[in-house]
């Protein structure tokens, strides 16, 4: 195992990390900006080093600063946290050209996985359900025509530097496709300098359903099998839970299968997470792999009782992971978070920084906070918003929504506005509660007039009348 690594990250994540360490009796070097002296994941570390002012483009971004921070306070390892330099190939590379462990895949899987287009075909060739649609990349138009009257209306040009939503554009019929298909390239060689682009049918209503893999240098590879997020707003995860309400057993293991054929098909190794989109009709197809830990992985902790945190040291350091045989991973009750943002949301979630005066968290049983905020604490403006994960479990889903319910009514946070209130909204959602929930469902059934009204008592019916 490290003696010591660095944790080239902030806030929760990083925190959960240092947690990891010391579990694992191995030293910590935390990183901070300017903007992030006083914040918990310095001061918990062993040694903190500060690389540089407020802006992420000179501090958590830059490999440089990191790379010698690394080196001067002698870490052994890396690890990338999510975010900032997790999936950029370069950085990885950077880290072992210095010597240093990159706790994550091969530059290589980065590189492969971060393009979505090459992802598609690499997935396609290994025997991975794709969404119908091109083989690759689409040069023309034409050969957008072509693929689209071969798989029908609607369709989806999707940016292959995209990823995560951003750069998609629909198109409902041909007439449509050609200023669509114009329209997505120059987006994309806008916002990523790299036009390229590939078209899948449109799947309308679908749910997002992910698996978490582990695999590491001996040959092990597991699935922790999956999490249901398909409540989002604009491409934002909100809420996440383990295991997916959609999936039966019997689809389960096939969706298990064909994430293991994945990690195959890249030699991938470290933790990882392949995303389908699962359709009204119970097939799933490959929709992008994660080359990261990610920010909703305590779910499937809670469910499986696998560190994953851990099993990424374990598997960067070169030892076989302890939970390595799928026979030795077990599913056991069920697991919802709630991300917890320093955004108004009764204001279209608009962020807001400022001093949490009182930070009150809900404990008991099947609760778990991940959490870097403190009272007094003052979030920065510079970075995301993400101020606490609540995670909660019971043995069944049923368990664990009265749970939430009780922890969110404990949950204090006094100086700035939080998505508690929309969370509180959720819970109680006839939709949530019966889980027929697809990845329209905040525009739907979570509108800014539905949580208004939760939070002032009056309902929306006679709001309208009042108008
Ligand atoms: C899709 C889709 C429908 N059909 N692909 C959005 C994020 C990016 N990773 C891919 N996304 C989608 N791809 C096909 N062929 C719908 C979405 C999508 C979505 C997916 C998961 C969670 C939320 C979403 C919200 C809007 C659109």
């Amino acid at each position: 195992m490290f003696r010591k690594i660095l944790i080239a990250n902030r806030g929760e994540v990083a925190l959960r990390i240092v947690r990891a360490c010391k579990e694992m009796g191995v030293a910590s070097v935390a990183v901070f900006s300017e903007a992030d002296r006083d914040s918990l994941h310095a001061r918990m570390a062993d040694e903190a080093i500060c690389i540089g002012p407020a802006s992420s483009a000179l501090s958590y971004l830059s490999m440089p600063n990191i790379i010698s921070a690394a080196l001067v306070t002698g870490a052994e390892a890396v690890h990338p946290g999510y975010g900032f330099l997790a999936e950029n190939a370069a950085f990885a590379r950077a880290c072992a050209d210095s010597g240093l462990t990159f706790i994550g895949p091969s530059p290589d899987a980065i590189e492969r996985m971060g393009d979505k287009a090459v992802a598609r075909q690499t997935m396609m060739a290994a025997g991975v359900p794709c969404v119908p649609g091109s083989d690759g990349v689409v040069e023309t138009s034409d050969d957008a025509l072509t693929f689209a009257r071969e798989v029908g209306f609607p369709v989806l040009i999707k940016a292959s530097a995209g990823g995560g939503g951003k750069g998609m554009r629909v198109a409902t019929d041909e007439k449509e496709l050609h200023a669509n298909f114009t329209a997505a390239k120059t987006e994309a060689a806008a916002a990523f300098g790299n036009d390229e682009v590939y078209i899948e049918k449109y799947l309308a209503r679908p749910r997002h359903v992910e698996m978490q893999v582990l695999a590491d240098t001996h040959g092990n590879a597991v699935y922790l099998y999956e999490r249901d997020c398909s409540v989002q707003r604009r491409h934002q995860k909100l809420i996440e839970e383990a295991p997916s309400p959609a999936l039966t057993p019997e689809l389960r293991a096939e969706m298990g299968a064909a994430a293991m054929k994945a990690v195959h098909a890249v030699d991938y190794v470290n933790a990882g997470t392949v995303e389908f989109l699962l359709d009204t009709d119970g097939r799933f197809y490959f929709m992008e792999m994660n080359t990261r830990v990610q920010v909703e992985h305590p779910v499937t902790e809670q469910v499986t009782g696998v560190d994953i945190i851990k099993e990424q040291l374990r598997i960067a350091a070169g030892e076989p992971m302890k939970h390595a045989r799928q026979e030795d991973v077990h599913l056991s009750g069920h697991a919802i978070e709630f991300r917890i943002n320093a955004e108004d949301p009764l204001h279209n979630f608009r962020p807001h920084p400022g001093k949490i005066d009182v930070f009150n968290p809900p404990g008991g049983f099947g609760v778990r906070i991940d959490s870097h905020m403190y009272s007094g604490y003052t979030v920065p403006p510079y970075y995301d918003s993400l101020l606490a994960k609540l995670i909660v479990w019971g043995e069944t889903r049923e368990e664990a929504l009265a749970r939430a319910r009780r922890a969110l009514d404990e949950f204090i946070v006094v100086g700035i506005p939080t998505t508690i209130p929309f969370h509180q909204y959720v819970v109680e959602e006839e939709h949530f509660q019966r889980a027929e929930v697809y990845t329209d469902f905040v525009e739907r059934y979570a509108t800014t007039e539905d949580i208004t009204s939760f939070v002032t008592g009056v309902p929306v019916s006679e709001k309208e009348a009042d108008e």
